[in-house]
């Protein structure tokens, strides 16, 4: 095995966004542009000779390419072992779990997540640290400062390693090995949840599910565990075999993506439960017969039921979620007396708290929730917990929802999405609210009187590091909040993302459609931001 150092120059856009360095598949395809990347990745961890590097991916067109570079990278550059998925497949979290079961130094994770895939579309490299969570930002800043100075690679002369049979084998000073991605994840599930329940309620029937694994990486898994393990019928995955560039369609589980299962859930003929995840198997849409569970509700709902699931069955330490995401789970943490934390954007925020053991459960409006399992938000984790949830309490989804709004009001939620907004209009609708914001406390727009708008600035209770400029949030007296930020993970233009709620204490208001009950302050988020007017647009890209 010869090592070889490849001269290289380096390219000034490899600045990891809110999950990893995402851009279009033609891009990492520009030579040495992967090379470059990991190769700043491996250079800013410190001594990595004769560590262990877990490598996988959500199966995305040019993962294997991508994972064939990157074993002969890592051998160059001093790894020990690599342990990696069969085909090269992992699932974000399994990935996470991974890391941590076999004690890794770290790994590498190639997903563009619930973006498209294909030749046209998109890719994506993250690094995880070895408690399995996403590197902090003090890393992605270092893998940046040295994707600008890069001057070569190392690689080995090697040929490809067939990553489709199980089993390990020593090549020069490095041991490979192929797991398979599934079995790992699958006893952690068996450890959290109770199965012996599940497999009752599932054949007695009580439960009928349908997962849509929108032609990604949970597929093989949701075979596995819902199929396999707990015995729901083969009908009950679809979309189930990960292809290259997911049958064409986004994986990204929202109502407007996952339209079968969407179509189905609000028929006559839905089942009692049904659920999506995405690209990279983090993300989670949970739905019932003829009811979609907001993410913000549905992180609330599992926060105030885990009591009933064996593994939280002690309680939670404390809640924690993204700053946009709904208040609805700090009113369960207030009336159960544990800490909830608001952090910014993006999961890696929450590692330090869940390390220190500060919080049990967190979760996004993003369509993610997790736990101290793993170091990642975790889409079939989410699934197991509602199916939990629902043979535990025997009530179906919509009952579940509605006793929850009943207990502790209904925190009414919108997301507005605007895609590929040209980057220097999405920048000058942030600086122009940016200058609003002195002006507005106090000002009174109909019956919602501004009591703070301010930019959001994390300062994290475990490291002190601090993270300014998180997004825009304009709060009202009553409770309710608009919050503009611009995305970290589209790979087009810059995209705009509204975020509105309000409280309804009110148990007569609680079955209003959100956008209707929301409208006054979403006319009030266009009348402050403009982006309608200044993009020419008449509707949002997607409403979440
Ligand atoms: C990533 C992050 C999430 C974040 C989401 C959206 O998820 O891990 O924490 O909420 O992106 O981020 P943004 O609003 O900046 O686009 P994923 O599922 O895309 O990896």
């Amino acid at each position: 095995m010869q090592i070889e150092t490849i001269p290289t120059t380096p390219y000034n856009d490899q600045n990891p966004g809110t999950s990893g360095l995402r851009k279009k598949v033609k891009v990492f395809q520009q030579p040495g542009y992967l090379e470059n990347f990991v190769q700043s990745i491996f250079d800013s961890l410190g001594d990595i000779s004769n560590k262990t590097l877990v490598l996988g991916g959500d199966g995305r067109y040019f993962n294997r390419v991508a994972i064939q570079i990157i074993i002969k990278m890592a051998a160059a550059n001093g790894f020990g072992e690599l342990i990696i998925g069969q085909g090269g497949l992992l699932s974000t979290p399994a990935a996470s779990n991974i890391i941590r079961k076999y004690q890794a130094f770290g790994g590498l994770i190639l997903s563009a997540s619930h973006n498209p895939g294909g030749p046209d579309e998109d890719f994506g490299i993250k690094y995880n640290v070895s408690n399995g969570g996403p590197a902090s930002e003090t890393y992605t800043e270092a893998f940046y400062k040295r994707s600008q100075a890069i001057t070569e690679y190392k690689t080995v002369t090697l040929q490809d390693i067939d990553l489709d049979s199980i089993g390990s084998q020593q090549i020069g000073t490095i041991k490979i090995t192929i797991i398979d991605p599934v079995s790992d994840y699958a006893e952690l599930m068996q450890s959290i949840f109770d199965f012996n329940l599940l497999k009752q309620s599932i054949s007695s029937n009580y439960i009928t599910l349908l997962f849509d694994a929108m032609s990604a990486i949970t597929g093989p898994y949701a075979k596995r565990i819902l199929v396999d393990i707990l015995g729901a019928s083969s009908e009950s995955v679809i979309n189930a075999e990960p292809l290259e560039d997911f049958g064409g369609h986004h994986p990204d589980p929202n109502l407007a993506h996952a339209h079968e299962l969407a179509e189905l859930m609000f028929s006559e003929k839905a089942p009692t439960f049904g659920a999506a995840s995405d690209g990279d198997g983090d993300r989670n849409m949970i739905t019932g017969s003829n009811i979609f569970v907001t993410p913000s509700d549905s992180l609330a709902i599992l926060a105030a039921n885990a009591h009933l699931i064996p593994a939280y069955s002690k309680g939670l330490s404390g809640v924690a979620r993204s700053m946009p995401t709904s208040q609805a789970v700090d009113r369960v943490a207030a009336k159960y007396n544990i800490p909830c934390y608001e952090t910014p954007t993006g999961w890696k925020f929450f590692g330090n708290l869940l390390d220190a053991g500060k919080i049990t459960l967190c979760g996004e409006e993003s369509f993610g929730t997790g736990s101290n399992h793993v170091r990642e938000k975790d889409g079939l984790w989410a699934v197991l917990f509602w199916l939990n949830l629902i043979a535990v309490r025997r009530q179906s989804v919509v009952d579940i929802v509605h006793d929850h709004w009943q207990k502790f009001g209904r925190d009414i939620y919108c997301r507005h999405d605007y895609e590929a907004v040209e980057t220097p209009i999405a920048n000058s609708i942030v600086e122009d609210l940016r200058k609003q914001l002195p002006t507005l406390p106090g000002q009174i727009f109909g019956e919602y009187t501004v009591k703070y708008a301010d930019e959001f600035c994390y300062e994290d209770s475990i490291d002190g590091s601090i993270s300014k400029n998180q997004g825009i949030r304009i709060g009202f007296e009553n409770g309710s909040r608009i919050v503009f930020r611009l995305s970290g993970t589209g790979t087009v233009g810059a995209t705009l993302r509204i975020y509105i709620e309000r409280f309804e204490p009110n148990a007569e208001k609680h079955n209003q459609d959100a956008q209707l009950a929301l409208a006054f302050l979403i006319d009030l988020a266009e009348q402050l931001c403009e982006v309608k007017k200044r993009t020419g647009r008449t509707e949002p890209d997607v409403i979440t």
